[in-house]
This record gives structure tokens, C-alpha cells and sequence, in this order.
């Protein structure tokens, strides 16, 4: 099995539905990922144990999907200082402005890269983690070129 580079972690197995499209953007461009369901509240410890071991088993970036409270990117990027990723979630009645706030506002010393909300976020978490890793990987930088120029050839001159 290939090594994974990206970690994609999710508060809830019920955030999947939005996080696929990270694991799913990461497969187009060939970067093995390692998609798991850990919470920052409910499996804490799952968290720092997976934490502990990430770089050094190989994963150079983080992304952290979480709604409602979302503390899961902040806590994440408490445990390690590989880059953290962080999408907001919509899965609360406050439909994900609350996801947001709580991952954008990290107070100054402890950084987490935050996206849009929903499912462009989690594409857009992926697409970062590959420029993260193109920067020294030229296989990865020439398939998000490659990527970035498939997706201008699919827009229409004209409606
Ligand atoms: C957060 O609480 C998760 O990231 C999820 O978005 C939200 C609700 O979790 P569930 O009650 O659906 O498991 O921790």
C-alpha cells in the first residue's frame, strides 16, 4: 500500500459527505491520503495518538473537517507542526457560520489554513495540501497542472 502523505480527519463519520471530496481530490492528483473520524471532544485521546505519529510516519499535511463547534483543526494544529487545513462544516442549526468562526479564529501562535464551507472547501483543503507538497514533489506539481488545465478547457467560450 502507498505510504499516505495527507491525513484527512472529520469530527463525525457524518461529516463524510463533505470530506469524500477531499480524499476524492487528492486521489485525482495521485496523493495517497488516510481518511479517519476523530474528534477533538468525544475521542480525544484518538487524537493525540494519531497525532503523535503523523510526520514521522510519513504524512506532511492535515486536513480537519468539523461543524458546529469546530475545534478539531485548532486542536489538531495544537498537537503538531505539520500545516492544518480546516473546513467548516455545515451540520448545525446555525448551518455552518458557527463551523467557520470557530476555525478561522485562532487566536495568534497556532495556525489553521481555513477554507470555505462545504464541499468546495474540502476540494479546495485538497488542492492546497498538493501546492504544500508540489513544492518538492515535481510528479504532484505537474499533475496539478495538468488538473488546473483540464478545468479551464471545461468552461465554455459561450453559454
Ligand atoms: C462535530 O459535531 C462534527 O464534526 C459534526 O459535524 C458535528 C455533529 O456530529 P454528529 O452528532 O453528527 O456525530 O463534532
Amino acid at each position: 500500500m502507498t505510504q499516505p502523505r495527507v491525513a484527512i480527519l472529520m469530527g463525525s463519520k457524518n461529516d463524510y459527505e463533505v470530506m469524500r471530496k477531499a480524499e476524492e481530490t487528492l486521489k485525482e492528483l495521485g496523493i495517497a491520503s488516510d481518511t479517519r473520524v476523530i474528534s477533538a471532544h468525544r475521542t480525544p485521546q484518538r487524537l493525540t495518538a494519531f497525532l503523535a505519529d503523523a510526520e514521522s510516519s510519513g504524512i506532511e499535511a492535515v486536513i480537519c473537517g468539523a461543524g458546529g463547534a469546530a475545534h478539531l483543526a485548532g486542536a489538531a494544529a495544537a498537537h503538531t507542526l505539520l500545516p492544518v487545513l480546516g473546513v467548516p462544516i455545515e451540520s448545525s442549526p446555525l448551518r455552518g457560520l458557527d463551523s467557520l468562526l470557530s476555525t478561522v479564529q485562532m487566536p495568534g501562535g497556532i495556525p489553521v489554513a481555513t477554507f470555505g464551507v462545504g464541499p468546495s472547501g474540502a476540494q479546495n483543503a485538497a488542492l492546497f495540501a498538493a501546492a504544500i507538497l508540489a513544492r518538492k514533489d515535481p510528479g504532484v506539481r505537474e499533475r496539478l497542472a495538468k488538473y488546473r488545465e483540464a478545468q479551464s478547457a471545461a468552461v465554455p467560450e459561450r453559454p
